[in-house]
């Protein structure tokens, strides 16, 4: 299969480079990483370790494949669309955190756009060189559930290059679940510089809970069905399961990077607004990495 992996940061890099041991990969990333790349392929070390040959370019305009794995930050998602739409591909999956991306996604592509979550663990430790710290699972399927072949077709690639994939059909109630994670996990790391673990201990445990319940009674008011065991559930056994590894908005807060908070912990202040719902947790908690971007971030918000 020809694959074109769109954001070659921790985690599209780690996907590109698994996926390159059985496909035709493009990797879409920055100039010193693509360079890297071009001169001597993807090293792939930790819990995975390979050394990959994947095509690198700066440049994404104007590609062709049967499928684009979209990898950027969510904040990214809208001009890496228009972009996109100036190439052609079967089939495009979202493997991005946080919520709203596929259907900023749809909005500009014509090729039908599938929804998936990651639970690997990466960090890009130098251009060129992808670190795999947790093995995890993918699981990939329409971004408005049911099945569809296509769905398939691409969880079956996957697995040939020796990713775990589960291709499902429920994909609404995943997504918002993988969200109730994010926003227990994301912000909290990084606003205190630890671990996953960390949420497991008190008194961060507390505040990881509210914020994770706030996310799944949010969920229900739109309709997906989602019970606060189950977010908790899931977002505890994911904070056992990665404990040492630093979560994506705590390693962006390390390397002074915009983060994701809009898309996690805003997302959902915004969706409980439309439903009169009270999320103070996430509202804290989206204040304050807010207040940290405008003070620290390197880019312009
Ligand atoms: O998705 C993640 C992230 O870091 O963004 C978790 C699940 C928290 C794993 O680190």
């Amino acid at each position: 299969m020809q694959i074109v992996v769109f954001g070659a940061g921790s985690l599209g890099s780690l996907l590109g480079a698994v996926l390159a041991r059985e496909h035709e990969v493009t990797l879409v990333a920055r100039e010193a990483h693509a360079d890297a790349v071009r001169a001597d392929g993807i090293r792939l070390e930790g819990e995975l370790e390979a050394v990959v040959h994947p095509r690198a370019t700066t440049d994404g305009a104007g590609l062709e494949a049967d499928l684009a794995v979209v990898a950027v930050k969510a904040f990214d998602t809208e001009s890496a669309a228009k972009t996109l739409a100036t190439g052609r591909f079967d089939a495009v999956l979202s493997v991005q955190n946080g919520m709203g991306n596929e259907a900023t996604l749809a909005e500009s592509l014509e090729a039908p756009v599938l929804s998936g979550t990651v639970t690997y663990g990466a960090i890009l430790r130098e251009p060129g060189f992808v670190e795999c710290t947790g093995v995890g699972e993918i699981t990939l399927g329409p971004r408005d559930g049911g099945r569809s072949s296509l769905a398939t077709a691409v969880g079956e690639a996957f697995e040939r290059a020796g990713l775990e994939t589960t291709v499902a059909e429920d994909m609404p109630v995943r997504r918002w679940r993988k969200l109730a994670v994010n926003a227990g996990i994301n912000p909290i790391t990084a606003l205190t510089a630890t671990e996953n673990g960390a949420v497991l201990e008190s008194p961060a445990n507390a505040v990881a809970r509210a914020a994770t319940r706030e996310t799944a009674r949010t969920a229900r008011a739109t309709g997906v069905s989602l019970s606060n065991r189950d977010a908790l559930e899931a977002m505890e056994s994911v904070a056992a399961e990665t404990r040492a590894n630093t979560s994506s908005m705590a390693q962006d807060v390390l390397a002074g990077r915009r983060t994701e908070i809009d898309s996690i912990s805003g997302y959902v202040v915004d969706r409980a607004a439309e439903h009169g719902l009270e999320v103070p947790t996430n509202r804290l908690l989206a204040d304050l990495v807010r207040t940290w971007e405008r003070e620290h971030a390197r880019i312009a918000l």
